[in-house]
């Protein structure tokens, strides 16, 4: 009892670390390692898909929106990697040029929801 106690106060230390900017993410509980697109990057085309990578495994997709700059939403679908628990695959739909906003929330492996969000831009 003591130590899930323990747990879940180091999860909301990490947690408003992160939030503050001051963890890495390597360091960070189930915190994004990379994506596909990068954080922050322009790309030449709408991607079919998304790639998330964690950095830990995750128990589930909680939820994934790719929203455009009007607010709408354009994943079709998102799911753990079969072959990789750390790694979320999100299926995107009507493409088109502007800028997104991934907002995911995903459940680690000890049970916590970790939320955040990531930026790209497309041709
Ligand atoms: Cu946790």
């Amino acid at each position: 009892m003591a130590r899930s106690a323990w747990i879940a106060r180091a999860c909301i230390v990490l947690a408003a670390a992160v939030a503050l900017g001051t963890a890495s993410t390597a360091t960070a509980h189930s915190g994004i390692a990379s994506s596909t697109p990068k954080a922050g990057s322009v790309v030449a085309a709408f991607p079919a898909g998304i790639t998330m990578s964690f950095t830990d495994r995750l128990r589930r997709v909680v939820d994934v929106q790719v929203l455009d700059a009007r607010g709408v939403d354009h994943a079709a679908a998102a799911r753990l990697d079969p072959r990789n628990a750390a790694r979320v695959l999100v299926r995107t739909r009507a493409p088109r040029a502007g800028s997104y906003r991934v907002r995911w929330t995903v459940q680690s492996e000890d049970g916590h929801t970790q939320a955040g969000m990531f930026r790209f831009r497309a041709r």
